[in-house]
């Protein structure tokens, strides 16, 4: 009997491993841009999804942990698109997930790899996660092929085929958009640096650490990656940032010091939404 009144807690038979590949797949999926949906309809839409923007697949033991973990400040209108997209996308994936938003408190200039550096920490605070996707808001995936699970030895680049790019590599070391790191792999290059504030930059700084980490990317087929950016133009608080080209000329000698050995944040709330973790975060400003 399931609850025989002995006070232990009541489970179910043990579930068999989810299958892989996930029966639920279908490849190549239409991306719907157009007035996204309210949080309210895409949670009716997604029945299964707990608070906090929690998913496990009711019917099979999931092999795969995944935190996304997104940057984020005033972009509501591409987080609706996200959501409404992602939430499906992963559950025919059969993966157990959160999705996390790092959003950035105040009006200093932003720092995205900063944001990525807090959502990774917090979200190790939740949960043993085997894998962390740093997801840009406005990036929607194409294909569910393209699984949302971590390389066992090193760090991955998903977002290889953007539209915005004509569907390939803007250049070979671009590692901006959509990315994947073990706890492990993110720990070996002592994470990302807390220094790029404003536009540009910490994404080559990123794969930059990579290498000199003694790691390489990893990267689905072009025809997997394939993204849909939502357009949009810079925003205010994110100008570019003019230091950029002299920050990366030392990330070899800097990458050891910055990073999440030296990372510092005050969170000010922690909020389980109906469909994602909302981490508020003072995160500082540029000295
Ligand atoms: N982001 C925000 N709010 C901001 C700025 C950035 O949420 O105010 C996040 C968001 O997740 C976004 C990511 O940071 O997807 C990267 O920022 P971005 O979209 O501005 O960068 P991207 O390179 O866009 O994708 C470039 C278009 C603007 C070009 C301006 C450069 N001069
Ligand atoms: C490079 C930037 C990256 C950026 C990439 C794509 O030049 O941060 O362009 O930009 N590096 C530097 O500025 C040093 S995009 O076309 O998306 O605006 O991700």
């Amino acid at each position: 009997p399931r609850n025989s009144g002995t006070g232990l807690p009541v489970t179910g038979p043990p579930l068999r491993d989810c299958q892989i590949p996930s029966p639920l797949l279908v490849g190549p999926v239409s991306v719907q841009l157009s007035s996204p949906l309210s949080l309210e309809e895409i949670k009716q839409r997604n029945p299964l999804v707990l608070p906090g923007g929690h998913y496990r697949p009711p019917d099979c033991e999931p092999r795969h942990h995944t935190a996304i973990v997104v940057p984020y400040r005033n972009r509501q209108i591409h987080l609706r698109a996200l959501l409404y997209h992602l939430h499906p996308f992963l559950q025919r994936q059969q993966i157990h997930y959160s999705i996390y938003i790092v959003q950035q408190w105040g009006n200093s200039t932003f720092n995205r790899a900063k944001l990525l550096n807090v959502g990774v920490r917090e979200a190790l605070r939740d949960e043993d996660w085997s894998c962390i996707f740093l997801h840009d808001v406005d990036l929607l995936p194409e294909n569910d092929h393209n699984i949302y699970t971590c390389h066992k030895q090193f760090p991955t680049h998903l977002s290889v085929a953007m539209d915005k790019f004509r569907y390939r590599l803007p250049y070979t070391q671009y590692f901006g958009g959509v990315s994947a790191v073990t706890p492990d792999q993110y720990m070996k290059m002592n994470g990302f640096p807390n220094q790029y504030w404003g536009w540009g930059g910490e994404d080559d700084d990123i794969a930059a650490r990579v290498r000199l980490s003694g790691m390489k990317i990893m990267r689905p087929p072009v025809a997997i990656g394939h993204y849909k950016m939502i357009k949009h133009k810079g925003d205010r608080g994110n100008e570019q940032n003019p230091r950029r080209f002299d920050l990366l000329k030392r990330t070899r000698i800097n990458w050891r010091s910055d990073g999440l050995n030296s990372l510092t944040y005050e969170l000010l709330s922690r909020e389980l939404q109906p469909l994602y973790t909302n981490l508020t975060v003072d995160i500082g400003e540029d000295p």
